[in-house]
């Protein structure tokens, strides 16, 4: 029977747009989410949690929970403020001393390259649909941070949920969902994605460090509603569409057929270059860092014609026609936000995994978005953040005990941040951080319930 190994990495996850704060200062330049409001007339990405300024405490608190490895992204116009070109040191500077800060504490540094941070200066010259720009860019900034950080980092991830920029891109700011053809540009987006993340593996592989590199995508196992082998086909498509089409491409160097034949009947393939597939096939990833929340569960499509895709803000799920119908599955719990809670499905998401591709897994996004509630004493009780983590971790034991690779936990998030269109009112946080949804606070850092509880599970290398 296996167990959790001793060199498991117990940590947790950040963004650097979603925490950092210090937008204006220390010649950063603008990403596009320096100007996104989450949330109209409240707190936004400007300041989020000062994590900038607070990064030695914050990692301090880290310690003291004991992490063996922290997950966070490098904001890219803070290294190079248009995206390419001049270098900002003050930027390097920030980033060499967080390492070495996490270092000093012997917690190993998982970087993801790109968290949906585009730098606006290329976002202003077409960003990802103008290919050879963006493609560029991305290899330059990504190459810079291999040779900057490469000594100290061993865990690298490229683009963190590469899916969902193309599923709900309007939602995290990255996307403008108001222009013709925009699925066909997705997908054109999306194949771009994919040969500057090969590129940029390749690119680390040939650099010939010691450590890894891999995809980040939010990989949700897609259940059949019923036992109906209609349902069931809906279900595999949907799997395909969602999950293995980005998967697929970055570890076995292929495009799904499924997906790809869903695209060329539509009129959403992408145009490849000569050259392109051998691209994917030797920029192929180490192993998969994937962000887990909940399932989603489908039925036959009952629909034709083009997707129907509202410009509202908030959606992000829709029907593809000819492929599935989304529906609500009654027999899962929800969060206050109306998440489902599926840790079985965390479970049947890493078996799909592990079957398809045989790769080491991490765990780079696992969470609980909350109210909390601050007593007057300043505790936070937040069971339910602890129930939730507690039940999603029995399953990724059941995982390992059947043999699943699974290298690491990070919990969304360290600290608490603020949500890619909630604001701060939704928090995931073990640290909590003063400051409302309205901007106001002091940004003090204190530990709430679930700091103790995730302290004693990594002391105990997941007993409890
Ligand atoms: C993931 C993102 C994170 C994070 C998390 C929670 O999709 O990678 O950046 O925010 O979801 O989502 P939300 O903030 O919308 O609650």
């Amino acid at each position: 029977m296996k167990k959790i190994g001793k060199d498991f990495l117990w940590g947790a996850s950040t963004s650097a747009y979603q925490c950092e704060g210090a937008t204006n200062i220390d010649g950063k330049g603008k990403s596009v989410q320096d100007l996104t409001l989450p949330v109209k007339d409240k707190i936004d990405f400007r300041n989020a949690s000062h994590h900038y300024f607070h990064y030695k405490e914050d990692v301090k608190l880290m310690a003291e929970m004991g992490f063996k490895s922290y997950r966070f992204s490098i904001s890219w116009s803070r290294i190079f403020p248009k995206g390419t070109g001049e270098i900002n040191q003050k930027g390097v500077d920030f980033y060499n001393n967080l390492l070495n800060e996490l270092l000093k504490y012997n917690i190993e540094p998982v970087v993801t390259v790109y968290h949906f941070d585009p730098p606006l200066d290329l976002e202003n010259q077409g960003g990802w649909l103008n290919r050879d720009l963006m493609v560029n860019a991305f290899v330059q900034y990504s190459t810079k941070l291999f040779e900057l950080f490469g000594d100290r980092v061993k865990y690298w991830q490229t683009i963190n949920e590469h899916n969902m920029i193309i599923q709900v891109g309007h939602v995290i700011g990255v996307i403008n969902p108001k222009q013709d053809n925009l699925f066909k540009k997705l997908y054109q987006i999306n194949h771009n994605m994919l040969i500057a993340q090969a590129l940029v593996t390749r690119k680390y592989h040939d650099m010939n460090f010691k450590g890894i590199i891999g995809p980040a995508p939010n990989i949700s196992y897609v259940y059949a509603e019923t036992s109906k082998p209609e349902d069931f086909d809906a279900s595999y498509k949907a799997n395909a569409w969602r999950n293995w089409l980005y998967l697929d491409a970055a570890c076995l160097g292929e495009y799904n057929t499924i997906a790809w034949e869903w695209m060329v009947k539509n009129g959403y393939e992408p145009e490849l270059r000569e050259g392109d597939l051998e691209i994917l096939k030797k920029g192929k990833a180490d192993f998969i860092a994937f962000n887990y929340y909940n399932t989603s569960t489908v039925r036959a499509s009952t629909k034709i014609g083009s997707i129907k895709f509202s410009e509202s803000d908030q959606q992000t799920a829709y029907d593809i026609p000819g492929l599935f119908d989304l529906c609500d599955n009654k027999n899962l719990p929800k969060t206050e936000f109306g998440w489902s809670i599926d840790p079985q499905g965390f479970l049947h998401t890493m078996r799909a995994m592990w079957d398809r591709y045989r790769m080491p897994l991490m765990v780079t996004e696992n969470g609980l978005g909350a109210y909390d509630i601050v007593e007057e004493d300043g505790s936070i009780h937040d069971q339910y953040r602890i129930d939730y983590i507690k039940a999603h971790l029995e399953q990724l034991k059941v995982a390992i005990n059947e043999g699943i690779d699974v290298i690491g936990y990070h919990p969304w998030s360290a600290i608490d941040l603020v949500s890619t269109h909630e604001g701060i009112k939704k928090r995931y946080g073990f640290i909590h951080v003063n400051i409302n949804d309205n901007g106001e606070g002091d940004y003090k850092r204190s530990r709430k319930d679930s700091f103790y509880w995730y302290k004693k599970v990594i002391s105990t290398n997941g007993e409890d």
